[in-house]
């Protein structure tokens, strides 16, 4: 496989880029590679500087659920940008993604534009602190909600503590009302929250992990979650910027029949564009500047071309049979990928929820971050190159999910598994 013009780039990017990149996983590091520099990409095939051609199970991280350069996506943008890229000024188009997510997310009554999960997450933190006028956030091992310095933690040593800075910059003031315990443990869970009952604005979760690999929540602990909350007060934030949309049209709330107070959204919503969003019930969504006090404000926030391009993508997803047939695909993929490495006699457990799915490589079940952590990282890195060498473009981290889109046609999924069959048989066991 032809990389130079990609080193190449990449040289030049450190010269100007800290990493060569604009966000840390895509620099390749995890897995002792350098990324490749994309030049386009069309339904589930991305292509780079040398000439490559990959299927894409990036998917820009999870936004690209209808594959890339869908025509109503296009044709949206190509028309909102005839009409000017931002005005600062409220636009019809906003009310009507707003009006499109309250209708499919039961929980959320109002719904504030902004231009990143990140601000999802910090701005749903400082609402619901706001709310209850305490402090602590209880968060989840291997959640990634941003990087704001409130939940940009380390689980502090032991099962249940209050977190470390996650990195040098975070100040120990902003961690220290930030508790961390880990994901699928109700035991744990619960004994935080009676303990620190009356000091706990809020309990944040991926409820569906996505950044930690795919980690399915366990039957019961999305329900301990609202339970707790319920009894001690506590706001319950869902951050769907991941699962919002994709596992479901009204986001794993809907699947798993748990309603949040609040819940963020992202990705899927701005079809590709910077977006995010946090939603919930009137009594806290009133709260929010100018309607209320919490003050929370973005240049870009609701720009005209994210909420066409969301508006278009929504809509599409919206139609009839969208999810019975990603399901069918992503079933068949995961099926397909499962069945190669028990066939090789390689050890995998996997997880998929819709049309997110993640590979350990361990023989041992996977509930929880430190699970994932002792899985065989090695053997994911080969498994990652040896795919890649295949035309398989997968998220360069064993701590990241993959995600189908309509776009993936039966072409491509058996591609797909044709080509892990080869990595499977080629794994020394
Ligand atoms: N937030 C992305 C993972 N869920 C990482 C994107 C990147 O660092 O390139």
């Amino acid at each position: 496989m032809k990389t130079e013009a990609s080193k190449t780039l990449f040289n030049r990017a450190q010269t100007l880029i800290p990493g060569g990149v604009n966000s840390p996983v895509r620099a390749c590091k995890s897995v002792g590679t350098t990324p490749l520099f994309i030049t386009r990409a069309q339904g589930c095939y991305i292509h780079d500087v040398d000439g490559n051609q990959f299927i894409d199970y990036v998917g820009s991280w999870g936004p690209m659920i209808l594959g890339h350069c869908h025509p109503a996506i296009v044709e949206a943008l190509t028309h909102a940008l005839s009409r000017g890229a931002s005005y600062g000024a409220p636009t019809e188009l906003e009310i009507e993604l707003a009006q499109l997510i309250v209708d499919a997310v039961t929980s959320v009554d109002m719904v504030r534009m902004v231009n990143s999960g990140t601000e999802a997450a910090m701005s749903a933190i400082r609402l619901a602190r706001a709310a209850t006028g305490r402090d602590i956030i209880v968060k989840f091992d291997g959640c990634y909600h941003g990087h704001a310095d409130a939940l940009l933690v380390d689980a502090g040593s032991g099962v249940a503590t209050l977190a470390i800075p996650g990195s040098p910059g975070v100040p120990n003031a902003a961690v220290n009302c930030t508790v961390s315990v880990p994901y699928n443990n109700v035991e744990v869970f619960e004994r935080i929250m009676d303990e620190k009952a009356d000091q706990i604005a809020a309990v944040i979760v991926e409820p569906v992990a996505g950044n930690m690999g795919l980690v399915a929540p366990k039957d019961g602990f999305l329900k301990a979650l609202r339970d707790s909350c319920d009894k001690t007060g506590s706001v319950l934030i869902f951050d769907e910027v991941m699962t919002g949309f994709r596992v479901a049209y009204g986001g794993a709330q809907t699947l798993y029949g748990i309603k949040p107070d609040l819940t963020c959204f992202g990705k899927i919503i701005g079809g590709g564009l910077p977006v995010g969003a946090y939603g919930g019930g009137k009594d806290l969504m009133s709260m929010v500047a100018p309607q209320g006090p919490v003050y929370q404000a973005g240049t870009l926030s609701g720009n005209p071309l994210a909420m066409a391009a969301g508006i278009s993508t929504l809509k599409e997803l919206k139609k009839t049979g969208f999810y019975e047939g990603l399901e069918v695909s992503s079933n068949r993929l995961f099926s397909g990928l499962s069945n190669a490495a028990e066939q090789a006699g390689v050890p995998v457990t996997g997880a998929r929820v819709g049309s997110m799915m993640g590979l350990y490589f361990t023989d041992s079940p996977v509930f929880n971050y430190s699970d994932a952590k002792k899985s065989d990282l090695k053997r994911f890195n080969y498994y990652y190159r040896k795919m890649l060498e295949q035309g398989i473009y997968l998220a360069p981290s064993q701590f990241e999910a993959s995600f189908v889109s309509s776009a993936h046609d039966d072409h491509a999924i058996d591609k797909t598994i044709e080509a892990a069959k080869n990595v499977f048989g080629s794994l020394q066991i």
